[in-house]
C-alpha cells in the first residue's frame, strides 16, 4: 500500500542547506516600502526549485511570484515553507509512521499510513496562506518574516475526512476541542512545542483534511511529509505539518500558540491604530478574498496606444471568487474581468481583461475580488502588530512608453 503511494523513506535533507550555505541564483526585489526589500534565492533545498530564502534556519521559503501566472496551481517544488522551529526531521520511515489519537476518546488510536488510507479519500484544491503573508507591506513595519506576497500556494489535496479518524477514536461527549502537532521540536528546551487546535464542530466538518497527496504527488517533506492537516479557507497557521499527534480536549486550549501567539483584534478587519492597547483579540481564523495582477511585475513597461491584455489570480479566502474587477484609474471606475475555470471554491482563480488603450506615462493597475459570501476587498490597508489579515486591493505600478 505504502509503495504505491508514498515512498518508504522521505528524501534526506541536505546538511548544507539546513546550514543555510546554499548559493544565492538571483536578488528579487520585493518592493517592500521602509526597509531592505531584496532577497537572494536558491534552488538548493531538497525537493525545491528556485525560492526566495526569507531564512535558513528554521526555513522560511519564499514564492517567487512570477510562479503563480503560470498556473493557478502552485507547483510542490515552488510551494512556499514555512516552520516554527528548527529541530526538523530529516527522514522519516513510511512504514514505521504512526499517527496517534488520543485524549478525551473512547479508543486511542496509533494509525500506520497504511490503515489510515483504508479510509475514504477526499480531494479539492484548496489556498495554503500564512497568516504573515504580505507583512513586509505593513506600514508602519512590524515585527516577524517580511514577507512578500508569496507566503501562499494553491494545490490539490488528496487525503481523509478528519472527522472520520475522529469517529474511529470515539469523541466523548463534553469534548471541545482537537489538538494538533507535528514531528518537529523546538530547538530550546523551553521553547514551546508547536501546536494548534480547532473547535470540535470546526474539526468534524467533513471538510478539514488529513492530506497525503499534493498535486497528486507525496507531501515534500519540507511541506509536511508524510501527512498533514488541511483547514480550507482558514490560514495555513492550522495546518499541521508532519503530523503525527491528534489530542481530543474536553477544556478549551490554552496551550502558547493558541492563547497567546496568532491572535489578531477583534475589531472590524482586525485593524487598529499602531499602538493601540485594551483591545480584545481572537486566534487567526478566516482568510479573507484577495487579488492580484501576476501578467505585470512591478515597473513592467508596456506599450502606450495599444489595448493592454493583464491577467491574474484571485482567491474569495472562506468562499470562492465570484467576481474580480480592474481599476486603472485609481478606484473611480471599474471593469469586470473574464474568469478562468471554477476548481472550487477553496482554490485560486484566474481573471483576465482587456483594459483601453494607456496613454504613455504612468499607469497603477488595480483588480479587486469579491467573494461568494459578499464581502469585497477594502481599498484601505488595515494595521496590527502581528501583520496578519492583509486583505486590500493591491497596485501594479507600470509604465506605457
Ligand atoms: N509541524 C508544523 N506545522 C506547521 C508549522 C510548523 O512550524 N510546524 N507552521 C505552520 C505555518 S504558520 C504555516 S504558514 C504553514 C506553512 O506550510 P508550508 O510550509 O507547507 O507552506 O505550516 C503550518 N504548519
Ligand atoms: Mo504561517
Amino acid at each position: 500500500m505504502i509503495g504505491s503511494l508514498l515512498p518508504r523513506r522521505s528524501i534526506l535533507l541536505g546538511a548544507a542547506a539546513f546550514a543555510g550555505t546554499a548559493r544565492a541564483q538571483r536578488l528579487v526585489d520585493l518592493h517592500l516600502p521602509g526597509g531592505p526589500s531584496e532577497r537572494p534565492t536558491s534552488a538548493a533545498w531538497p525537493q525545491k526549485g528556485e525560492m526566495i530564502v526569507q531564512r535558513a534556519r528554521p526555513p522560511l521559503l519564499e514564492t517567487p511570484f512570477d510562479v503563480f501566472d503560470e498556473s493557478v496551481f502552485t507547483p510542490n517544488d515552488r510551494f512556499f515553507v514555512r516552520w516554527h522551529w528548527g529541530d526538523i526531521p530529516t527522514s522519516i520511515d513510511a512504514a514505521a509512521f504512526r499517527l496517534n489519537v488520543h485524549g478525551h476518546v473512547a479508543t486511542p488510536l496509533s494509525l500506520s499510513l497504511d490503515e489510515l488510507m483504508k479510509l475514504p479519500r477526499i480531494e479539492y484544491a484548496a489556498v495554503n496562506q500564512c497568516s504573515g503573508n504580505s507583512r513586509g507591506f505593513f506600514q508602519p513595519r512590524v515585527l516577524g518574516a517580511q514577507w512578500g506576497h508569496g507566503a501562499m500556494g494553491n494545490a490539490r489535496w488528496t487525503g481523509v475526512r478528519l472527522k472520520d479518524v475522529l469517529d474511529r477514536a470515539g469523541v466523548q461527549p463534553g469534548t471541545v476541542a482537537v489538538r494538533f502537532a507535528g514531528l518537529d521540536q523546538p530547538l530550546v528546551p523551553d521553547g514551546p512545542d508547536f501546536m494548534k487546535s480547532l473547535d470540535i464542530d470546526h474539526a468534524r466538518d467533513g471538510e478539514v483534511m488529513i492530506a497525503f497527496l499534493q498535486n497528486g504527488e507525496p507531501l515534500p517533506l519540507l511541506n509536511g511529509f508524510p501527512l498533514r492537516l488541511v483547514v480550507p479557507g482558514w490560514f495555513s497557521t492550522y495546518w499541521m505539518k508532519m503530523l503525527s499527534d491528534i489530542e481530543v480536549l474536553s477544556a478549551p486550549d490554552d496551550d502558547f500558540w493558541m492563547a497567546k501567539a496568532y491572535r489578531i483584534p477583534d475589531t472590524p478587519g482586525a485593524n487598529v491604530q499602531p499602538g493601540a492597547k485594551g483591545f480584545a483579540t481572537v486566534p487567526i481564523n478566516r482568510m479573507i478574498p484577495r487579488s492580484w495582477i501576476t501578467s505585470h511585475a512591478e515597473g513592467a513597461r508596456v506599450p502606450a496606444g495599444t489595448p493592454l491584455s493583464v491577467r491574474g489570480i484571485a482567491m474569495g479566502g472562506d468562499a470562492g471568487v465570484k467576481s474580480v474587477a480592474l481599476s486603472v484609474d485609481g478606484g473611480r471606475s471599474w471593469t469586470d474581468a473574464k474568469l478562468g475555470r471554477d476548481e472550487g471554491k477553496y482554490s485560486f482563480r484566474r481573471f483576465d481583461a482587456v483594459l483601453p488603450a494607456p496613454a504613455a506615462g504612468d499607469l497603477t493597475l488595480l483588480p479587486r475580488c469579491t467573494s461568494t459570501a459578499g464581502v469585497t476587498q477594502s481599498m484601505h490597508p488595515i494595521w496590527n502588530s502581528g501583520g496578519y489579515l492583509r486583505g486590500q486591493v493591491e497596485p501594479t505600478r507600470i509604465v506605457a512608453a
